[in-house]
C-alpha cells in the first residue's frame, strides 16, 4: 500500500507527542511555546473576542491549534518526500495512539511540577474573616485557592523555586538591593483581605475572587531595605514592576502609596502556588490584575514617569491605571461562570424564595448597597452582610416573590463614595466591563 496523508499525519502526531513528552520532563513544551507566539502577536481585538467567546478554554484551544499546525506541517513534508516505507492501517493506528498517549503524558508531567516553597514565606497564621452570612450566603466569603481564577499571558505558570528566586529593588537614584526569599521572609508582613479581579471579568463571570493576602506595602519594603522612599505625592516617578515571564507593569508612585500596593508572599496563609505567582507577586487593591502588579515578580524599579511602557499598554490598553468596575452578582441560582459554562435557558425557581450573591466596589469606597430588580419593577434594596472593608467583596441576599411565568432578575451595586452602578453594558476593553448581572428565571404555573 502506498503512503497516504493519514499515515504521514499519524507519524507526525507520534513525533510531536514524543518530543513533547521529552521536553515536559524539563518543564518545556513546544505546543505552549507556539501558543505564546499567538498570544504575543494576535491583534488586541482578536484576543478580546477570544476571551469573550472561549473564557477558560482559550489555552487548551491554543494548544490544539499548535498541534494541528505541527501535524499539518509534518504531513505536508512527508507528502513531498519521496515515498519510502509503506504504511498500513494498523501501523497508522499504533502511531496515532503513541502520539496521543505521549501528549496526554506530557501534560500530566507538566501539571505535576510545583515549585519548592519555603514555609516561612507564609507568615503568621491567617484569621478567618466573618461577615455573619455563612448561614445564608451561597458563595464562600473567601474563595478557596484551588477555585481562584487564573489569568496569564503565558501558556503555563513559570515554576520558580523559592531558593533560586531573587527580587531586585531599585530606588529613584539608581541604588539597588537584591532580596532573596529568606530575607523577605524575615521582613515584617501583615495580612489583608482583598478581592482580586481580572479586567476581563463581565457581569455574571467568576474571573475574580476574595482572599487573605500576606505581605508588605512597597514603600515599607524600600524602607526596610534601606533605600530612599519618595514622597507619597511624587508624581514624577512610576513603579516599574517586572515578572519572570517578561511581563512589565507600571504604576504612578502616588497610586502605589495611596492604594498600598503590596509585595505578597502568601495567599490564604500558605505560600503562593505556581499559578498564583510563587514566590512573590505584587497586588494593588482596587486595580485589576493586569494593572495591580505581576506574579513571579523579579524587579521593582522607580523610574521617571512614562519612561517605561507596560506590556499591556504596548498592546493597546490605556496607561490607566484602569480601576476595578463596581458590580453585583447573583450567585445562588447556579448561573455564575465563564463561557462556555453560561446558562441559556431560564432557571426554574419557586415563586417565593431568596437569591443571594456578592458585590464589589473596591475603587469606590466599598459596597454601600445592592439592589435587586424584577423585570421592569423598581430597584429594591437587598440585605447586606457585615462589611470587611472597601477592598473586599460583600455578600447580600434578597427575597423573591414572583408570579408564575418567566422573569428577568437584575442586580446593581451602590458604592461607599455615592456612585451608583450605571449598567452601561460596556465591554472590558478599554476600561473594564460594566453591566447589570441579569438572570432569567421561570416559575412553574400551579
Ligand atoms: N507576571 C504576570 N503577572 C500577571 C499576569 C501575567 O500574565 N503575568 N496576569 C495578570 C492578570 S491579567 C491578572 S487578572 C492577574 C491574575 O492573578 P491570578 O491568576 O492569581 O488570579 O494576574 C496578573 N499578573
Ligand atoms: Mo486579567
Amino acid at each position: 500500500m502506498r503512503s497516504v496523508p493519514v499515515g504521514h499525519a499519524a507519524r507526525s502526531l507520534a513525533a510531536v507527542g514524543l518530543v513533547e513528552l521529552a521536553l515536559a520532563t524539563r518543564g518545556r513544551s513546544v505546543l505552549d511555546d507556539l501558543g505564546e507566539v499567538v498570544i504575543d502577536h494576535a491583534p488586541l481585538p482578536l484576543i478580546e473576542l477570544g476571551v469573550q467567546l472561549m473564557g477558560t478554554t482559550d489555552k487548551p484551544l491554543l494548544r490544539l491549534q499548535s498541534l494541528g499546525a505541527l501535524v499539518a506541517a509534518g504531513t505536508a513534508v512527508g507528502h513531498l518526500a519521496p515515498a519510502g516505507e509503506s504504511s498500513d492501517r494498523r501501523r497508522t493506528a499504533v502511531q496515532a495512539g503513541v502520539g496521543l498517549g505521549a501528549l496526554v503524558a506530557a501534560r500530566a508531567v507538566l501539571a505535576r511540577q510545583q515549585p519548592q516553597a519555603r514555609a516561612d514565606l507564609a507568615g503568621a497564621p491567617v484569621t478567618d474573616p466573618d461577615d455573619g452570612a455563612d448561614g445564608w450566603a451561597s458563595t464562600p466569603l473567601v474563595t478557596p485557592v484551588e477555585d481562584f481564577y487564573v489569568t496569564d499571558v503565558t501558556m503555563r505558570a513559570p515554576v520558580i523555586d523559592a531558593d533560586g528566586w531573587r527580587l531586585e529593588v531599585e530606588a529613584a537614584d539608581g541604588t539597588r538591593a537584591v532580596v532573596d526569599a529568606a530575607r523577605l521572609a524575615g521582613l515584617p508582613r501583615q495580612e489583608r483581605q482583598a478581592l482580586l479581579a481580572c479586567v476581563h471579568n463581565r457581569p455574571g463571570w467568576d474571573r475574580l475572587g476574595q482572599q487573605s493576602w500576606t505581605g508588605l506595602p512597597v514603600p515599607e519594603l524600600l524602607a526596610a531595605l534601606g533605600l530612599p522612599v519618595p514622597d507619597a505625592a511624587d508624581d514624577s516617578l512610576d513603579l516599574v514592576m517586572e515578572g519572570a515571564d517578561g511581563l512589565v507593569m507600571t504604576l504612578p508612585w502616588p497610586d502605589v502609596v495611596a492604594r498600598r500596593s503590596w509585595l505578597v508572599t502568601a495567599m490564604g496563609g500558605r505560600p503562593l502556588t505556581a499559578a498564583h505567582g510563587h514566590p512573590a507577586r505584587v497586588l494593588t487593591a482596587g486595580l485589576p490584575g493586569q494593572y495591580g502588579g505581576p506574579k513571579w515578580v523579579t524587579g521593582l524599579r522607580l523610574r521617571p514617569t512614562g519612561s517605561v511602557t507596560a506590556t499591556w499598554v504596548a498592546r493597546g490598553w490605556p496607561r490607566g491605571p484602569v480601576l476595578v468596575p463596581m458590580m453585583a452578582r447573583i450567585d445562588s441560582l447556579g448561573t455564575v461562570g465563564m463561557p462556555p459554562r453560561l446558562p441559556r435557558r431560564p432557571v426554574p425557581v419557586q415563586a417565593r424564595g431568596e437569591v443571594s450573591g456578592v458585590a464589589w466596589a473596591p475603587a469606590h469606597g466599598g459596597v454601600a448597597g445592592v439592589d435587586l430588580r424584577v423585570d421592569d419593577g423598581p430597584w429594591q434594596p437587598a440585605e447586606l452582610a457585615a462589611d470587611l472593608g472597601a477592598d473586599s467583596w460583600r455578600r447580600w441576599r434578597a427575597p423573591l416573590d414572583l408570579a408564575p411565568g418567566t422573569h428577568e432578575l437584575a442586580v446593581r451595586c451602590r458604592a461607599g463614595d455615592g456612585t451608583v452602578q450605571a449598567g452601561t453594558g460596556r465591554p472590558p476593553y478599554p476600561s473594564g466591563a460594566d453591566g447589570f448581572h441579569r438572570v432569567r428565571v421561570k416559575v412553574a404555573r400551579a
